[in-house]
């Protein structure tokens, strides 16, 4: 018979040993369907080294939803052995230590991060009348990047170990003299190539809305989601490059003996906590301002009215992105700091319920009086009010550092975090992706199924995380992965039932997109415009042609389609066509993401040469980038027009569908003129 710990070795390592099977047979498995449909070719031609936003955009969604999987997998795996935690359970500390490291830092940066990044790459060209992003081709490299990052974290599960210090990974504790090993090694270069990716698509998004708008679209014109892209984006500019320092810093200490943030020689590690929380407070508003976004642009969609409060809820989303800068001690409020800086930093972080409030207020209104349908999206954006709501309070409540002394490191905390990670901000990008999958793919999602994932996605948020703010009033710490208190044991269950039901969640999203696939005959909507869309993203075709617009269309206001349509003007044929010219692929994209995944396995690993050669191959791949002339497709006048008068042909022989019936497959795309005028 083993002993309790011997035990746990041997099950965590048949669970690391599972997992690892699992991402190479699954890697086996999507080889082999490639090869058996001959579609290699297709992939790098049509994908991979397509600089289209719109390709990129899927792609990072497609990214986001595989790594979204492995999170979930864990935290159902943490789950379980939590509930079975009490002195002892499955897993050893190192096992559980790893599962929380991998699963925050993919939730934040391989997860939500890609998942918003593909949200706003597909929609804002589309919204502000733009034929793609200021920069195609650092568009598709940003891409790469990240992916590169993702599969790092990806090789970590089968060659090596993962970082055992959390998503933030402090020192000393993460300093090679404590923690040795490739773990935070594979940490901080995943991180980087992320934040490198990050960074590089902030700016082209930050670009192209400055510089790509439609004619006549002034800021205070774009739709709100792009508003948020844009203020996502700035704070990105802003608060990745203290995190890329902070990790390069722990590199310096961890490869060359370096003393940023160790014990002795003057090295001090509240340098990486003030570097990485002043990235990692903006960053939570990076992932939930898109996330706003989407509910702004869903609830006036599916209510039937313009949005209420454009003004105020532009302001407070720029409110929230400056104020975001300013908060960031309260990560910290126990590290020994003045109780006037912790007052400050506390204030400060209350004063972001104030910009917060009115957005709530704001969508609450947009809804009054509305002819309100419940369709899958809605649903989500919904369940957001009330529970983000509760989430907010909990946030007030350990914004206080009286209050944060008590709960500080325990389950409550997680409860807050998640409470805004989960119906803030994934809620909002199912919901996004939902809204828009119809746009991408030409065709609409299941509703049948997607109200099926929605209603486990929230039933199992609650069981989840209601319990643990209770757990942590009653003192259960963050991170534990056993503990001595029998009084746990029942709420720990709930927790349990919780997780599972969002693994369900999870799989219904699944069944729901194979079902949408096989039926998506029945429920075509290649007009383009199923929800009676307002904005310009459902003034072209579903899926739209390659540039978007064959005119690029001039906007007198906001809600510029929905102005078009009621003005009958929405599906005109313009007076003749012209050339359009595109970017042309690249296989750059792919050079510096394989060259950048291997300088940063190969500095993982220590094998220098190899990291050297591969920086090369970057650096040679940069020049050649400066030099080379970037190549254009020309996409001809003739069959610009062959393709827009085909869509206007489909256009005239659709019947408008009501909006009691969008949901049918009488929805071929084209809405029924029922709206209310745009000042309703
Ligand atoms: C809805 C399904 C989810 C479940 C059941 C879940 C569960 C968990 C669990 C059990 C932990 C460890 C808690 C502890 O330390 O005691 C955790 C930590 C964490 N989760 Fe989640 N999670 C979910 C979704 C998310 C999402 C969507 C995000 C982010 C967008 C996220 C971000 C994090 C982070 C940052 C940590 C902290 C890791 C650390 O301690 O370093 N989680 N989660
Ligand atoms: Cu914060």
């Amino acid at each position: 018979m083993l002993e309790g710990g011997a035990q746990a070795d041997l099950a965590s390592r048949l669970v690391g040993a599972a997992a690892a099977a699992v991402v190479v047979l699954g890697a086996l498995a999507v080889a082999a369907l490639l090869t058996r449909h001959h579609a290699w070719r297709a992939l790098w031609r049509d994908w991979l080294t397509s600089v289209d936003h719109k390709k990129i955009g899927i792609m990072y969604v497609v990214l986001a939803l595989v790594m979204l999987t492995r999170g979930i997998l864990e935290a159902a795996v943490m789950r379980a052995q939590q509930a079975v935690g009490l002195s002892g359970g499955f897993l050893s500390p190192e096992h559980f230590a790893q599962l929380f490291s991998t699963h925050g830092t993919i939730m934040i940066f391989f997860m939500a991060m890609p998942f918003l990044t593909g949200l706003i790459n597909y929609v804002v060209p589309l919204q502000i009348g733009a034929r793609d992003v200021a920069f195609p081709l650092l568009n598709l490299i940003s891409l790469w990047l990240t992916a590169s990052g993702a599969m790092l974290v990806m090789v970590s599960l089968v060659v090596g170990e993962f970082s055992t210090g959390g998503w933030f990974g402090y020192p000393p504790y993460t300093e090679g003299l404590f923690t040795p090993g490739v773990g935070v090694d594979y940490w901080i270069w995943s991180l980087t190539l992320a934040s490198l990716g990050s960074t590089l698509s902030a700016i082209n998004i930050v670009v192209t809305i400055y510089k790509k708008r439609a004619p006549g679209m002034k800021l205070y014109c774009m739709p709100l989601f792009s508003w948020t892209a844009l203020c996502t984006a700035i704070i990105i500019v802003f608060a990745m490059p203290p995190l890329t320092a902070a990790t390069l810093q722990l590199a310096l200490d961890r490869y060359l003996g370096f003393h940023f943030f160790t014990n002795a020689l003057g090295g001090n590690q509240m340098n990486f906590a003030n570097l990485f929380w002043l990235f990692g407070h903006p960053e939570v508003y990076v992932l939930i301002l898109p996330a706003f976004g989407v509910y702004s642009e869903v609830f006036p969609t599916f209510s039937g009215k313009t949005l209420f409060g454009y003004k105020s809820m532009v302001w407070a989303t720029m409110s929230i992105a400056f104020l975001s800068f300013l908060v960031w001690v309260h990560h910290f409020f126990t590290m020994g700091q003045a109780g006037h800086i912790n007052a400050a930093f506390g204030i400060a972080s209350m004063l972001i319920g104030i910009p917060t409030g009115v957005k709530i207020y704001d969508w609450m209104t947009t809804m009054f009086r509305g002819r309100i349908r419940l369709t899958v999206p809605m649903i989500y954006a919904i369940a957001f009010i009330y529970l983000f709501v509760i989430g907010g309070i909990s946030g007030m409540m350990l914004a206080n550092p009286i209050i944060d002394y008590q709960v500080h490191n325990t389950v409550f905390l997680v409860a807050h975090f998640h409470n805004m990670a989960v119906p803030g901000v994934l809620f909002g990008m199912l919901a996004g992706y939902t809204y828009w999958f119809p746009k991408a793919f030409g065709f609409r999602l299941h509703e049948g199924w997607g109200r099926l994932a929605a209603y486990c996605w929230i039933l199992g948020w609650m069981g989840a995380f209601f319990p643990l703010y209770v757990l942590g009033l009653m003192g259960l710490p963050r991170r534990s992965v056993s503990y001595h208190d029998a009084r746990y044991v029942p709420l720990e269950l709930v927790a349990l039932v919780g997780a599972l039901l969002v693994a369900a969640a999870l799989l219904a999203l699944a069944v729901q997109l194979w079902v949408s696939v096989r039926q998506r005959e029945a429920n075509r909507v290649f007009v383009g415009d199923p929800w009676d869309g307002r904005s310009l993203e459902w003034a072209t075709s579903a899926p739209p042609p390659e540039y978007n617009f064959p005119l690029i269309p001039v906007v007198k206001g906001r809600d510029a389609f929905t102005a078009a349509k009621e003005f009958g003007v929405g599906y005109r044929e313009p007076p003749g066509y012209v050339d359009i010219a595109m970017p042309a692929n690249s296989s750059l994209g792919a050079v510096f993401g394989v060259s950048g995944f291997l300088v940063a396995f190969a500095l993982t690993w220590h094998i220098w040469w190899l990291a050297l050669l591969a920086l090369l191959v970057a650096l040679a791949a940069l020049i050649a980038c400066g030099l080379q002339r970037p190549a254009d497709r020309v996409i001809a006048a003739d069959e610009v027009a062959r393709t827009h008068k085909a869509w206007l042909a489909a256009v005239r022989a659709a019947r408008p569908v009501a909006r009691s019936a969008e949901c049918s497959s009488a929805n071929q795309g084209l809405a029924a003129l029922e709206t209310r005028g745009l000042a309703a």
